[in-house]
């Protein structure tokens, strides 16, 4: 577990550090000889009944508030620092603030310099302290008063840090591996060496890990966990790296190293903010602000779906970074403006994929959105509409265990396809828009049997995943149903007008006045107009007619009629060119050849070389020379 110091500048935070740890972390020539914290320091802390704890110590400093937010992301408990002799001041609050939007889940307060103060104004400090996380609507922490120069109350401070420790949410191993990186060096024959503190998840040495935004694959040569070589980095706890294969540039301040492939960097995002009421007046979606997340800070601008200001209340907004970060659903972050240097709020990432899109109407209120990883999918899914989300992008995206997923899929209703999944609206959408494309096609084409899949599917221009989803839905449920390559509503038979029925019986009455040598679909589209192909399928497919070219269909009887005349006259086995065929039938070649096709592909006859001989009914071959040899 970590404990992250939070205080104004001289109040005490290094030397008590130093008093509970006798580590000194101010280990910079600067910080010596300034005498004041510059970059984090870190120490180790062993604690009864808790074992060893990493100190973060920050510096108090305005200037380095940047570096006190890296030092607070991801601790488990701020311990605010304030001294006796002063009581609070302006980092006091600021710090305050960043415990806050940061929701540290616990602090404790530790009144210092005890030593230069008498109790009765040790008394007004500490109401004093009371008050501003009353002012903030904070639960109020225990306050220990202590001096580091007597070490008058560190037992009491060191109790105190155990008790809150052992209770209170802890961090589940069994999670997707993180560590921001808050310091890089290198140390000579070890290579490249980066420190933080493991969000989530575990890490083996000598596995493969990427460095984001970098997006270097590198080799964790070896693991020191508070100072000692381990086989495995846990969750909780400080952390150097020594990695293979990744250059010290590519590793800054504010990367991230993670092991599952489904992170990635990220510069649009959705997230609920809250802004001091002072400061988000003046705010525009052109104000350039600093977003503090984790050990990342990159310039970021705001764009709120709501036309108010975003002053003093909390609303959903489209962040835009101008530095790809890496972000996790449900995570903290914090706000700055950069001139005057201050801090004026800060959110929780919804969505850290987001696209550059309207902002979404809303599902489900903030409050949920930022609590809630279940509330979260269902905002996610619902924004991505028909474009869906990756079920493997989930933990991350969404920000749960990996083992959460299949339980929040199930109450969510989401539809899965193969990777990805859809919002039960984005199903109902596509089911409406098969429903609109089948109406519109049976009104187009009365006399078809159902719209060709190929058609539907193209109508739909949605991924193939969600139009299979919409189509199998509607199969299941009954209201569609495929019908060789056509889709339909179920049950769904041609019905055609009183008019159709009148144009398909000329069509049919032409054909078989013609017999032999009927007009083509052209010449009969030109006598009856457009709907003769779609009329003429229809009587085929009440037997009328025959198709025997592409072009061309024949009154079933009279089709009937050639084919016994062929059958009948020709002799069995015997080869006849078409000249001859043409003597027996006694219709002109342009018929002819097409007719004699037909018959090829109906088993009747069979080609040889430029003849045809008679098949039996059987499809049996009757050659007489075959059959005597
Ligand atoms: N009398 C007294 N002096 C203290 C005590 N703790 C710290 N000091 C003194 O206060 C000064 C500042 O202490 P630091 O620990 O450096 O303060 P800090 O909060 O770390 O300062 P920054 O990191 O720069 O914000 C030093 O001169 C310390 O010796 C204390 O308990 N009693
Ligand atoms: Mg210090």
């Amino acid at each position: 577990m970590i404990i992250g110091t939070a205080g104004h500048i001289d109040h005490g935070k290094t030397a008590l550090v130093k008093a509970l740890t006798g580590v000194d972390a101010d280990r910079l020539p600067e910080e010596k000889r300034r005498g004041i914290t510059i970059d984090l320091g870190f120490a180790p802390l062993s604690l009864e009944g808790i074992g060893t704890v990493g100190v973060i110590d920050v510096p108090g400093h305005e200037d380095f508030v940047r570096s006190m937010v890296v030092g607070a992301s991801g601790i488990d408990l701020g311990l605010l620092v304030v001294a006796a002799d002063e009581g609070v001041m302006p980092q006091t609050r600021e710090h305050l603030q960043i415990l806050n939007l940061l929701r540290i889940p616990r602090i404790v307060v530790a009144l210092t310099k005890s030593d230069l103060v008498d109790e009765e104004w040790l008394g007004l400090v500490r109401a004093e302290v009371l008050a501003i996380f009353e002012e903030s609507n904070l639960r109020l922490p225990p306050v220990v008063a202590c001096s580091s120069r007597t070490g008058a109350g560190l037992p009491d401070l060191r109790r105190m840090l155990s008790e809150r420790l052992s209770s209170g949410p802890r961090r589940a191993g069994d999670d997707v591996f993180r560590m921001p990186v808050d310091r890089a060096f290198t140390i000579r024959g070890t290579g490249t060496v980066v420190t933080g503190t493991v969000w989530s998840g575990e890490l083996a040495a000598d596995a493969t890990v990427v460095v984001l935004p970098a997006r270097r694959k590198a080799r964790t040569r070896r693991i020191e966990q508070h100072g000692e070589t381990t086989a495995v980095a846990r969750a909780g706890a400080r952390t150097a790296i020594a990695l293979a294969g990744v250059e010290l540039t590519e590793v800054k301040r504010g990367s991230v190293v993670v092991t599952n492939d489904r992170w990635q960097s990220t510069s649009v995002l959705e997230a609920v903010v809250s802004i001091d009421a002072a400061a988000g007046a003046h705010l525009t979606p052109r104000t350039q602000l600093r977003l503090h997340a984790g050990a990342a800070e990159v310039g970021a601008r705001l764009v709120s779906a709501q036309r108010e200001s975003l002053s003093g209340w909390a609303a959903l907004v489209r962040v835009t970074t101008d530095a790809p970060l890496v972000l996790r659903g449900g995570e903290r972050f914090v706000l700055r403006l950069p001139a005057p240097v201050r801090t004026i709020g800060g959110g929780v990432v919804i969505d850290p994929y987001a696209r550059r899109r309207p902002l979404p109407q809303l599902v489900g209120n903030l409050e949920a959105l930022c609590t809630s990883a279940a509330s979260r999918l269902e905002y996610i899914l619902h924004a991505a509409g028909t474009r869906g989300i990756r079920e493997s992008d989930i933990p991350v995206r969404v920000g749960c265990a990996p083992a959460q997923v299949h339980d929040l899929i199930e109450r969510s209703g989401a539809y899965r396809g193969v990777h990805n999944l859809f919002a039960p609206v984005a199903v109902e959408q596509v089911m409406a828009t098969v429903r609109r494309i089948i109406a519109e096609y049976e009104i187009k084409s009365p006399l078809a049997l159902g719209v060709p899949a190929r058609t539907l599917r193209e109508g739909l221009r949605v991924d193939e995943e969600l139009a299979d989803i919409a189509i199998r839905e509607m199969e299941q449920d009954g209201e569609i149903e495929s019908y060789g390559p056509l889709i339909r509503r179920s049950g769904w038979a041609p019905s055609p007008s009183a008019h159709d029925l009148e144009a398909s019986n000329h069509l049919a009455h032409d054909i078989c006045a013609a017999e032999q040598e009927p007009p083509s679909v052209g010449e009969l589209v030109s006598r009856y107009g457009s709907s003769v192909p779609a009329l003429l399928r229809f009587l085929e497919r009440q037997g009328r007619i025959v198709q025997v070219e592409t072009d061309r269909y024949y009154d079933s009887g009279a089709l009937e009629a050639m084919t016994s005349k062929l059958k009948s006259e020709l002799v069995p086995g015997k080869v006849y060119v078409p000249a001859q065929l043409r003597d027996v039938l006694g219709f002109s070649r342009k018929y002819l050849i097409p007719f004699l096709e037909y018959c090829d592909r109906k088993g009747i006859t069979e080609r040889r070389g430029d003849g045809r001989v008679l098949r039996d009914t059987a499809g049996v071959l009757l050659d007489s020379s075959r059959a005597h040899s």
